[in-house]
């Protein structure tokens, strides 16, 4: 049994901790041929480091992916994909003052109550420095998805506190700023915010949404493979993660039937309330995916909390945290959509062949 695994056919396998030497991944599935760099690992790693505006935290990790396994001449063989990263930058020493005590709002507690032992440094396993492993597997299956089918996959961040950043969508500046805004004109305002609650010392949270364009009707089985649910795993499993929507998602509460059903012409559907996704199997239209990220719980600002002995202490935390982990999620909600379309496309022609 491994809980440190995604996905069935294309599988990723990720270990390490944030101030451990490494970190890794192994990715099994992949089919041979696909022409793969260490260089373009790196570019998407990049997009989602530590250290690329004051936003986030300023942890400088070199972030160099080794392709230890897999991969001869420039392409994959079919065989294991071992990944490795090394931690250039961790500073255990900012965590002295909480070694023993639990950061309300974070799993340090939960890890203690399950498994009896405080890995402090950097919250251990449940740091996102994990997430470093996902982006680098997405990029393997983001490549193999755009030769294969021309799947298309494109996240953006949506909202940042009471920020709506989600009108105007100019795709291509997405990258050109910090935060993954598809809306230039709001990026000073993001900065403004972002600036003053970095001087509270408080945090915030965030929405991340991803659409995949070009996905071939068919993905997802019934009743326990449903795409829709499998891509909510694979985003729920992000840390900070806490809710998923798949396209209108909870305002289909309020909407009627008339409203929410999407209508159906010769040119193809009007309307995209299911997100792409009907009785758990992709339709052919896009994709869409909404994650909402907590505020994070690691802040200078005191507060009541317990030690491992259970006495109450005022807690707080120093260190390179992030204000809020949603600016850097974006990568992240990509790589999972890219990682959950791949086992699904290996998993449909398993059982179906190619595509109807
Ligand atoms: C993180 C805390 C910070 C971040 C880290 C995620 O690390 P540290 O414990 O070293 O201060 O820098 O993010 C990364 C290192 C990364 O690569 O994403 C946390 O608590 O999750």
């Amino acid at each position: 049994m491994s809980h440190n695994r995604f996905g069935k056919l294309f599988c990723i396998t990720t270990f390490g901790e944030s101030h451990g030497p490494a970190i890794g991944c192994v990715v099994d599935g992949c089919p041979p041929g696909l022409e793969i760099s260490p260089d373009e690992i790196r570019a998407e790693l990049l997009r989602r480091a530590t250290g690329r505006s004051r936003h986030t935290s300023q942890r400088k990790e070199k972030d160099e992916v080794q392709i230890l396994s897999g991969v001869f001449e420039g392409r994959t063989t079919g065989t294991p994909i071992g990944l490795l990263v090394e931690n250039t930058d961790a500073r255990s020493r900012d965590y002295d003052d909480i070694k023993r005590q639990f950061r309300p709002g974070h799993a340090d507690y939960t890890y203690f109550r399950k498994y009896g032992v405080r890995d402090y440094r950097g919250g251990g396993r449940s740091s996102a420095r994990e997430t470093t492993m996902r982006v680098a597997a997405g990029a393997i299956a983001r490549k193999w998805l755009k030769l294969e089918l021309g799947i298309e996959i494109q996240g953006w961040l949506a909202q940042l506190g009471p920020i709506r950043c989600d009108e105007v969508r100019e795709w291509d500046t997405v990258d050109d700023n910090p935060f993954f805004c598809p809306d230039p004109a709001r990026v000073p305002e993001l900065e403004a915010y972002m600036d003053a609650l970095r001087k509270s010392g408080d945090s915030v949270g965030a929405r991340v949404n991803v659409v995949a364009r070009n996905v071939p009707a068919g993905l997802g089985a019934p009743v326990y493979g449903k795409l829709d649910a499998e891509l909510a795993s694979a985003m729920m499993s992000i840390n900070a993660a806490k809710a998923v929507e798949i396209g209108a998602g909870f305002d289909s509460v309020a909407q009627k039937g008339t409203e929410h059903r999407d209508e159906m012409s010769r040119e193809g559907f009007l309307s995209n309330h299911a997100g792409g996704i009907l009785g758990g199997i992709s339709s052919g239209q896009d994709v869409v995916v909404s994650t909402a990220f907590k505020p994070t719980s690691s802040l200078r600002l005191p507060c009541q909390g317990l030690d491992v002995d259970g006495n109450e202490v005022e807690i707080v935390t120093k260190g390179r945290h992030d204000p809020c982990v949603g600016i850097r999620a974006t990568p992240i909600v990509e790589a999972m959509m890219a990682i959950t379309l791949m086992d699904h496309v290996l998993r449909h022609r398993a059982q179906m062949g190619d595509f109807v």
